[in-house]
């Protein structure tokens, strides 16, 4: 979708600090950290939010969270852990409608959250 943020950093019109690339997912940088590590990794196709997937998408969703851990361990996540956390539109705090999740780690977060 020519209008979505993260679809334009897929097709690389605007800069993200890319960390993984494959045919399907992408990892980069949140451009407003709220941890020492924070990144985002999302599909490569535009899916809307977390209530928009389908029953085949399940697979997808699997190596995301496959790809979100791999990555959270290599950043330095490994031994204490990090929150990976995928909000879902307005009451879920999402402001960007683009898949994704976030993962957030190298401090100790809080629990509940606001
Ligand atoms: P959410 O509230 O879950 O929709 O979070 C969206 C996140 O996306 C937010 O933490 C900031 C990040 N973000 C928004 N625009 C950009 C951008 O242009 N580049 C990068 N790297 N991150 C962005």
């Amino acid at each position: 979708m020519s209008d979505c943020i993260f679809c334009r950093i897929i097709a690389g019109e605007i800069p993200g600090k890319k960390i993984y690339e494959d045919d399907e997912l992408l990892a980069f940088h949140d451009v407003t950290p709220q941890a020492p590590v924070h990144f985002l990794v999302i599909p490569k196709r535009h899916i809307k939010n977390i209530m928009e997937l389908e029953s085949g998408d399940s697979s997808l969703i699997g190596r995301l969270l496959y790809r979100a851990q791999a990555l959270a361990a290599e950043l330095g996540c490994g031994e204490k852990g990090a929150r990976f956390v995928i909000n879902c539109k307005s009451d879920g705090g999402q402001t960007v409608d683009h898949l994704h999740c976030h993962v957030l780690g190298g401090r100790p977060l809080d629990w509940p959250p606001g």
